[in-house]
């Protein structure tokens, strides 16, 4: 029930519906490999859609399920003007989840059909924010670690073939950046503050740098839709190649707040530039996705509660709308 399963009706991201003619198929690809948008009327592949749908909806049910860690520390940031930046950015996270979410609609689905499968534990969300933020740090850690790596994943979705997902993404990480700057400087103030201060500065990089890594998916050798995704132009890197570009950006960050990575495998590669990373705890990673995450079970009550206790708005929302419509009939 807390398990992050998706109902996926066929099962099937090949491409390869058999109902469907093999040189409109030619000429979609054709269109993808010309870097032409697909928009929300042209043909498209139904796998393709389902894709999407897939894709789109995991990530506005991640904005949404996301502002939970954060909006913990609303009411406990520790001056104003903090308090005012934290507020902003779990609004703008509730602004992406709605862009989203619209994207997703103009594929065909409902709103109310995505969000019953968030509530009924059959849609995934992203496996971070299953887990706990336990102290301000963490507020910190989260902007710079978890906004880092979503931007590191998001800047090439701008370039996604599917024009209304790539829109989204533009804005969405024109604000990202933003989260990611207030992150950082919580954690330069943090580092450059008491001892107290920097011990909780690199407990919060100590508990989420794993999780953090995780974010980008699978490894390439165990991801089902790179590859598909990939052709289809709806991804432009795979997950290692943008979980590798966030390890080269983030090292230099760390030693530059002068914290330490909580890896000993960890090292400079010369012959290829890049900091080659210790072993992920892909357990870890399959335990979360299925329900066994530190925080699962409390983000999922979270949200049924906060949709209960909205229903009143939807049903004043929905009423005000019939008023209009009549008058204006
Ligand atoms: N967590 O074959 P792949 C944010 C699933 S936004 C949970 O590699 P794909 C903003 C995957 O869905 C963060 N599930 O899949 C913010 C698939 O399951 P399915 C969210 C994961 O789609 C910041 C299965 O594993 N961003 O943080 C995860 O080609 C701060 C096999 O994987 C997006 O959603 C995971 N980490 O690649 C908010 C970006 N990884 O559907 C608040 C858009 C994989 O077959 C505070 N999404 N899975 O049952 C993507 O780019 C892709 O969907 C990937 C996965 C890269 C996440």
């Amino acid at each position: 029930m807390y398990s992050q399963g998706l109902d996926q009706r066929d099962g099937r991201h090949d491409g390869a519906n058999t109902a469907e003619p093999a040189e409109a198929l030619a000429r979609f690809q054709a269109r993808i490999d010309a870097e032409e948008k697909i928009e929300a009327n042209d043909w498209m592949p139904d796998a393709y859609r389902r894709t999407l749908i897939r894709q789109i909806s995991q990530h506005a049910h991640s904005e949404i399920v996301g502002m939970g860690p954060e909006g913990n520390w609303i009411t406990r940031a520790p001056s104003l003007r903090r308090k005012a930046a934290l507020l902003a950015k779990v609004q703008d996270e509730c602004g992406h989840g709605v862009y989203l979410y619209a994207a997703a609609e103009t594929l065909g689905v409902s709103r109310e059909e995505l969000v019953d499968a968030l509530l009924e534990g059959r849609a995934k969300y992203s496996s971070i924010f299953n887990y706990p933020t336990l102290t301000w740090a963490d507020i910190g850690a989260v902007g710079w670690l978890v906004d880092g790596a979503a931007i590191m994943n998001q800047i090439p979705l701008c370039r996604c073939s599917y024009g209304p997902y790539a829109r989204a993404m533009i804005r969405v990480c024109k604000e990202e950046s933003f989260h990611q700057r207030q992150g950082f400087e919580i954690m330069l103030t943090l580092s450059r503050g008491t001892a107290a201060q920097q011990a909780m500065a690199q407990d919060a990089l100590d508990r989420l740098w794993w999780p953090v890594l995780m974010m980008f998916g699978p490894p390439d050798t165990d991801s089902q839709h790179s590859d598909q995704s990939m052709r289809w132009k709806i991804k432009r890197f795979t997950n290692d190649g943008l979980r590798q570009k966030f390890i080269d950006a983030t090292v230099p960050q760390a030693q530059y707040l002068g914290l330490t990575i909580p890896d000993p495998a960890l090292r400079f590669d010369d012959a290829s530039g890049h900091w080659i990373s210790g072993p992920i705890d892909w357990a870890e990673f399959r335990r979360v996705l299925a329900g066994g995450g530190p925080c699962n079970r409390e983000r999922l009550e979270t949200r049924r509660r906060a949709h209960a206790e909205g229903a009143w708005v939807r049903a004043a929302a929905q009423a005000h709308a019939a008023r209009h419509e009549a008058k204006a009939a």
